[in-house]
């Protein structure tokens, strides 16, 4: 007598596993990740992800064993994490040579990004679709470069990089092209 209820539960899951599908469809612009080393003695991991939807990139991120609360969150120069305190990575991803400021607004570094969140677990998940990306190679482009998470909140202002404190994690921005062609 209770048949009903489970065979609706079963159709919603359904249906919203199907407009999962066609959210992801959408986006079907070209896509880059980064896969996050622990730097400065952290047990920073997690992986980030960007993807060209329309004239944006969205950027998504899923982190763990971060302290609980804000951490800065850019796009720097170089695809290099080598160094134990990722300074090899050097400064933010500025082409543009603009001063650092919030990722809202038009003067900022093009590598500005908005302060990751750890809940008290140290997990931190992020979406957000941004301006001033480009899955491109070269001057203008964020492929090969990295990202980096710091110990402390970006204050969007400071400069030139929010005052955010010591690299807790890094990653090389690599394309994921040839694995998308391959697996559709
Ligand atoms: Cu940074």
């Amino acid at each position: 007598m209770k048949n009903s209820k489970p065979v609706r539960i079963t159709s919603l899951v359904a249906i919203s596993s199907l407009l999962a599908a066609c959210a992801s469809m959408q986006a079907t612009g070209p896509k880059a990740e980064a896969t996050l080393e622990p730097r400065s003695g952290s047990t920073v991991s997690g992986t980030v992800s960007f993807q060209a939807v329309g004239q944006k990139i969205r950027v998504e991120a899923r982190v763990a064993g971060l302290t609980p609360g804000e951490h800065g969150f850019h796009v720097h120069e170089a695809g290099d994490c080598s160094a134990p305190d990722a300074s090899s990575a050097k400064g933010h991803f500025n082409p543009a040579g603009r001063s650092h400021g919030h990722h809202g607004g038009s003067d900022r570094h093009a590598g500005d990004m908005p302060n990751l969140v750890a809940d008290s677990a140290g997990r931190a998940t992020l979406s957000a679709e941004l301006d001033m990306l480009s899955l491109t190679e070269g001057p203008g482009g964020i492929l090969k470069r990295s990202v980096v998470i710091h110990a402390d909140p970006d204050d969007y202002k400071s400069q030139p990089a929010g005052n955010s404190g010591k690299r807790v994690a890094c990653g090389v921005i690599n394309s994921t092209a040839a694995a998308a062609v391959s697996r559709y």
